[in-house]
């Protein structure tokens, strides 16, 4: 049971409604932690002024705000977070630390590729305890890359490459023995454009 309200949770955390992943950005003193992040459209990112001293997270660069976004004075332990809806990248800086305090987020549009979708895609066994085998069910157009994050968005993977594929297709075994139990997401790029992204559950 208390396992049922922990995956719960992670559920609602990490996707909310509608397939938007939610992205969390420390604001540390004085640097924001990632710098540079890349979402998708419609992906929510939340800043968590975890420093000691107030800070922001205001669109813009050279200390001249654009006017996209602007948190407002973060206190230490505030939030504010900001869904993106178009494509593009934004940077960001801090207004009391201007000089020192950017970062940048990209924002990706899932593009469709009739070549290669979901279906096409096996992730295997799912949910996972050490190995899991990613491969395909039909030759993709291209290169198919994918990372894996984890429920606040964090990387968890380098990039992976499936090369174009030969007779046997293609597939490749990916171990998670290290990483901690919960849910990651799966995001996959054919041919450099992102394509869609796939639930993994470690357990
Ligand atoms: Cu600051």
């Amino acid at each position: 049971m208390k396992m049922l309200c922990l995956l719960s949770f992670l559920l609602v955390a990490g996707f909310g409604a509608h397939g938007q992943t939610k992205h969390t950005v420390q604001i540390r003193d004085n640097r924001f932690d990632p710098a540079t992040i890349t979402v998708n459209v419609g992906d929510m990112v939340e800043w968590v002024n975890s420093g000691s001293m107030i800070h922001t997270a205001t669109s813009g660069s050279n200390c001249q705000p654009s006017g996209a976004f602007n948190s407002g004075n973060l206190n230490p332990g505030a939030t504010y977070s900001f869904t993106f809806t178009s494509a593009g990248a934004l940077s960001y800086f801090c207004i009391p630390h201007c000089g020192e305090m950017t970062g940048t987020v990209t924002v990706q549009a899932a593009t469709s590729v009739k070549e290669l979708d979901q279906n096409d895609f096996s992730v295997y066994p799912n949910p996972v305890t050490d190995l899991v085998r990613l491969s395909l069910n039909l030759k993709a157009p291209g290169n198919v890359s994918f990372k894996a994050f984890d429920f606040t968005g964090k990387e968890v993977t380098q990039e992976l490459t499936l090369e174009p594929a030969g007779s046997d297709g293609q597939s490749l075994n990916l171990d998670v023995k290290s990483w901690p139990r919960g849910i990651y997401v799966l995001r996959v790029w054919v041919g450099g454009k992102y394509a869609f992204s796939h639930k993994l559950v470690r357990q």
